[in-house]
């Protein structure tokens, strides 16, 4: 008996239970588990059928990921061992039922496919999310998740990796039955039912395959479709080939294609980095010296200032959380516009099927806007999202800090503004917090929390805690100018700007960080952000900028001259009422000629420079974060940008992303670029002690956040 699988017996029914927490993974010994739970039914004339089911608050959530690092660093054979097994299952003597709750994902939903009949709890889900580590399914997932579901459904959960809920599930024919109430019962009854009935393995039931010239349209628009969603990735084409093997192949021919295919992606730079990513998302939350002993105080309701496009934003998170919001403006017309804005953001969900009309009435009803802070000693955190200036912004602290009750979280949205400076307008810096959302603020993951010097324990960890509340994964940030994420953006758009002065055109630039997998061109993204933004914030450093320096120069004239890109309809690109972006040759020529003008020499610029000078400037600049301590890990880092900022989770983030590069590469490349373009371009000290020793920055640890 292993001590992951155990077994019991209800009457003529062996119960076969998975007992591996915290989600049941098919860890070393589960598979063997379930295996000798097979062989003792096999055996045993008195077992007339199985149930298979998972302890605790799930079915198998997939495959052990922490197996696939071991298997890529050579010291496990590739084979993960699951097929056997499963071909166990599906060839048992008697009826195997698979007792579904929680999440049967990946191999946990290819155990269950070999089972002889799926039950499930109304909130269970099922999915194939492989392809969200860079992967396909490796156990059989692409040959019987067609034969149950059919081609269409297959392709489709495949390729997106999104799951299914148990009600789906049964129409498709993945699942027989749901169960309601207790699933274990059921299970049994259902097993009973149907002990000593004939009955049918998944692999031979071809009924729901189409034939090979059907079938051919269905997986061609499949793969053009994947080609345009999920651009440069290999593993969405690589599940679309699998799953063709399934219409064109005998059953374990498709098997043996399928483990080819899992094999060539489980290797690929692509699977490691989203695997980095997976966990990444995880290991963010946990910051050392604030650990599962400190407290975290109780968030029930929120006040909002400004209902602005970020207010509103955040407002809406709350309210998809069930959190009552306060949210307050300074005048009548601009608090109407922020809430129909919020209106308007949910009557799109409805249209898009996403929300019913019943669900958006009770969020709104959840929603008091108000002029005045009258009400605002009822709320335990308040959020201010006005205009980035330091002396509003500590107006607005100032009164905050007057009407909230001790002890209520004060929270601001700067993007870039110090939390310390913030907080001394108030007369409780402890409970003062950076809560950087990025727009639109209810859509994007990514939540920069900021310690400042005096912020309490209690405080970050009630920030760090409230994001998973509100479906967000926080990245503690130290108090720096642009903290991670901005600080980083910073010389990235610059040298998008520098390429430009220097000769690219706008629209390359864009063009190859897009190619290169970036989910927005860095002047695109300027125009969407709204170019006034950076303008107002160069403005108010610009005191800070070293005498001799270069600086771009094209930005902030296009601001002189009204361009702040979408919203005005003109920026590096002009846009039409439906904000299409199309080249702006006036843009184009003024920017050659200030270029010109400057003395900037001018030249044809290749590709891969545009993607080093861009990409190794959030390196470089990473690097020094790290090394000054304002970003625990590298994985902050990493995970900041993939979820706030668009960068490729294949490419696993900068500096993940620079290691897999290689430092010593790196460093070379930031040395020819400052030998060319000066100090900006000096590498981190970081960078070039990591390169010098042959070391990574994902090994790389501090241990803190440095506060200041
Ligand atoms: C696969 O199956 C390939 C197959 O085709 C077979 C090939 C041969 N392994 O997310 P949470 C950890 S690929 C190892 O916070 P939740 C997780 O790191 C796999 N560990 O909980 C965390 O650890 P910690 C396909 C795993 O309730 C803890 O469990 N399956 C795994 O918010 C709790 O996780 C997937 O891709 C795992 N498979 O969400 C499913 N899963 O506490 C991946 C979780 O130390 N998992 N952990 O930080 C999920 O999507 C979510 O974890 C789940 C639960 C929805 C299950």
């Amino acid at each position: 008996m292993s001590d992951l699988v155990k077994y019991t017996r209800d009457g003529e029914i062996l119960i076969v239970t998975i007992d591996n927490p915290p989600v049941n993974a098919l860890s070393p010994g589960v598979p063997q588990g379930i295996a000798a739970g097979i062989d003792q039914a096999d055996s045993d004339d008195s077992v007339k059928a199985v149930v298979v089911i998972g302890a605790g608050r799930t079915f198998i959530a997939g495959a052990d990921i922490n197996e696939f690092g071991k298997i890529t660093a050579g010291e496990k054979s590739h084979d993960i061992g699951l097929n056997p097994v499963l071909e166990k299952i599906e060839k048992c003597s008697k009826p195997v039922v698979m007792a579904i709750h929680g999440t049967a994902f990946g191999g946990g939903l290819e155990t269950a496919m070999s089972g002889h009949y799926r039950v499930a709890a109304a909130s269970a889900q099922i999915g194939q999310p492989e392809v969200k580590l860079g992967l396909i399914p490796g156990a059989g997932g692409t040959q019987r998740l067609p034969r149950l579901a059919g081609l269409a459904k297959a392709l489709e959960m495949c390729v997106d990796g999104a799951p299914i809920k148990a009600a789906e599930a049964l129409e498709t024919g993945v699942v027989d039955e749901i169960i309601m109430g207790d699933l274990l019962e059921g299970a049994i009854a259902w097993a009973r039912d149907i002990a000593g009935v004939d009955f049918r393995r998944t692999r031979d039931r071809n009924e729901k395959l189409p034939s090979p010239a059907d079938a051919a349209p269905l997986i061609a628009a499949a793969r053009d479709n994947a080609r345009k969603k999920y651009r440069n990735m290999m593993a969405p084409l690589a599940a679309i080939d699998a799953i063709e093997g399934a219409v064109t192949l005998p059953f374990e021919d498709g098997l043996a294609a399928e483990q080819k295919l899992f094999v060539d992606c489980l290797f690929s730079a692509q699977s490691k980095s989203m695997i980095h990513v997976f966990f990444g998302e995880r290991e963010v939350a946990k910051v050392p010296g604030v650990g599962k002993d400190t407290p975290s105080l109780p968030v029930r309701s929120v006040g909002v200032v400004g209902a602005g496009t970020m207010g509103g934003g955040i407002a809406i998170s709350f309210l998809n959380a069930r959190v009552p919001v306060l949210l307050k403006e300074v005048d009548r017309a601009a608090l109407d516009r922020g809430v129909a804005a919020i209106r308007k953001n949910y009557a799109n969900s409805v249209k898009r099927g996403r929300l019913t009309e019943a669900q958006v009435d009770e969020r709104m009803s959840l929603l008091s806007p108000t002029l005045d802070y009258n009400r605002f000693n009822e709320v335990d955190l308040a959020i201010e999202a006005v205009f980035e200036g330091m002396d509003l912004k500590k107006k607005v602290f100032g009164q905050l800090d007057r009407v909230c009750r001790p002890g209520a979280i004060l929270a601001t949205n700067t993007s870039t503004l110090s939390i310390d400076e913030i907080a001394s307008a108030t007369s409780r810096p402890e409970s003062v917090i950076g809560a950087h959302f990025f727009s639109p603020a209810n859509v994007m993951k990514l939540l920069e929390v900021v310690r400042g010097a005096a912020t309490s324990k209690e405080v970050i960890n009630t920030c760090m805690q409230l994001a998973k509340k509100i479906g967000k994964v926080a990245v503690l940030a130290g108090n720096c100018r642009g903290f991670i994420g901005n600080r980083m953006f910073g010389p990235y758009r610059r040298e998008a700007q520098f390429l430009v002065e220097e000769g690219a055109s706008v629209e390359a630039v864009d063009q190859a960080l897009y190619r290169w997998g970036m989910a927005m061109g860095p002047l695109a993204t300027g125009d969407l952000a709204g170019l006034d933004v950076g303008w107002r914030i160069r403005k108010e450093f610009a005191h800070l900028d070293k005498p001799g320096v270069r600086q771009p120069i094209a930005e902030d004239r296009l601001c002189e001259m009204g361009r702040f890109g979408q919203k005005t309809g003109s920026g590096w690109y002009r846009y039409d009422e439906a904000r299409n972006a199309t080249p702006d040759e006036t843009a184009a020529a003024l920017v050659r000629e200030w270029a010109i003008d400057a003395g900037i020499p001018q030249r044809e610029i290749a590709e891969d420079e545009i993607v080093d000078r861009c990409v190794y400037a959030l390196v470089n600049e990473g690097a020094r974060i790290l090394e000054e301590g304002f970003a625990l890990r590298a994985v902050d880092i990493d995970i900041a940008y993939v979820l706030g900022y668009g960068f490729p989770a294949y490419r696993g983030g900068p500096m993940w992303f620079a290691d897999t590069v290689g430092l010593k590469h790196v460093y070379e490349r930031v040395l020819e670029f400052e030998q060319r373009h000066g100090e900006l371009w000096a590498p981190a000290p970081l960078l070039a002690e990591l390169a010098a020793e042959g070391k990574t920055f994902a090994g790389f640890a501090r241990g803190k956040t440095k506060t200041a």
